[in-house]
């Protein structure tokens, strides 16, 4: 199997994200995906390549123009505002909640960044854009892989991308490779798209991307947004509106769940995906339902992964892995390479 390494990943690197009132170190490191790389070279899973940076008209096809031209510019601005900022990230402290306005664009640069985002856990740092924009491209050389006939290609990158909308950031995430992947294929020819999220968070940026399209497909499990991140979206009775209606299935699982529990739901949602009848699959691939995952709550363990691969090959769909969340370090890389091994056994 294919791997696209985002090599310009480690040019985002966030300081500190904002964390029940205090700032801490972030999760989101970018060891991640060194740990990752190592062991698929160790594995020696296939080739490993780079792909140059994805176009801004590609980007549109997913994200607002007006959100990408912040996205591209805001680091400049940032420390314009202060020479004293280029020591630290960019974390919005305003958000437009209900009532207020978002079809205005704000000259104020912090009124934008709270427009275009809806945490404070998701630092803007110099090399987030370049970063952001080298996945996309990554991503964009995946589906290209699939569309010359490969069977399975990984994208490895970050910053991750599920949790990213049309218009915004959060989550980590900045731009939205599962939606730029799934929208590249039916750009390319495929006539139905599925996007399988695996990630303990709700893909909540994904979903809302494809809620009213009948041509993607949307399947998610995840811990359940009543007590976990991202918490306003991810339940059960959201299946889509509009032509989309019954094109989106959330499985939210509570706490705790083990692998029995957690593989049943994978079963309903490849279930799901067959009945809806995809060309293709993108897996939004975030390990963090294992068991030491230090934010996340589910209990896998390294040998599920394993399983998981071969459940998810069983669908026998050309697939496109994007590498989402998966925050214990020290086993990111074991657990995410295990779904590939049992991907291809
Ligand atoms: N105590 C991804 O996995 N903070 N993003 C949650 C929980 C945000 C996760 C805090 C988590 C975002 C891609
Ligand atoms: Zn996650």
């Amino acid at each position: 199997m294919r791997t696209f390494y985002n090599a310009s990943h480690n040019l985002h690197q966030g300081r500190f994200e904002m964390h029940r009132g205090a700032l801490v170190p972030c999760f989101e490191v970018a060891s991640r995906a060194d740990f990752v790389l190592a062991e698929l070279r160790k594995r020696n899973l296939g080739p490993i390549e780079n792909a140059p940076p994805a176009t801004i008209e590609a980007l549109q096809r997913v994200h607002a123009p007006r959100y990408l031209d912040f996205l591209q510019g805001a680091w400049d601005e940032w420390v314009a505002l202060d020479p004293a900022n280029a020591q630290r990230d960019a974390i919005g402290s305003y958000w437009p909640i209900r009532t207020f306005r978002s079809d205005v664009l704000p000259a104020n640069f912090h009124a934008r960044l709270g427009l275009f985002s809806y945490d404070a856990a998701s630092p803007l740092t110099a090399g987030t854009w370049e970063a952001a924009r080298g996945g996309a491209g990554c991503t964009l050389a995946g589906v290209s892989c699939l569309q010359q006939g490969e069977r399975a290609a990984f994208v490895l990158t970050r910053p991750p991308g599920h949790h990213a909308g049309h218009d915004f950031f959060g989550g980590y995430c900045f731009i939205n490779n599962a939606a730029v992947a799934a929208q590249a294929l039916r750009d390319g020819g495929a006539r139905r798209v599925a996007i399988l999220d695996v990630d303990y968070h709700h893909g909540n940026g994904t979903q809302a991307i494809f809620y009213a399209r009948a041509d993607v497909f949307f399947a998610s499990i995840h811990g359940d947004p009543l007590t976990e991140y991202p918490y306003w979206l991810g339940y059960a009775d959201e299946r889509g509106t509009g032509a989309g209606e019954g094109c989106n299935l959330n499985l939210p699982l509570p706490r705790g769940t083990d692998f029995a529990g957690w593989r049943a739901a994978l079963k309903q949602a490849l279930q799901a995906i067959a009945g809806f009848g995809a060309d293709a699959l993108v897996v939004s691939l975030g390990v963090d339902t294992f068991e030491g995952d230090p934010i996340a709550g589910f209990h896998l363990r390294s040998d599920d992964y394993l399983r998981m691969g071969e459940d998810i090959a069983a669908a026998g769909l050309s697939t496109l892995f994007t590498f989402e969340g998966g925050y214990a370090v020290d086993e990111v890389g074991t657990n995410a390479v295990n779904v590939f091994q049992g991907f291809i056994s």
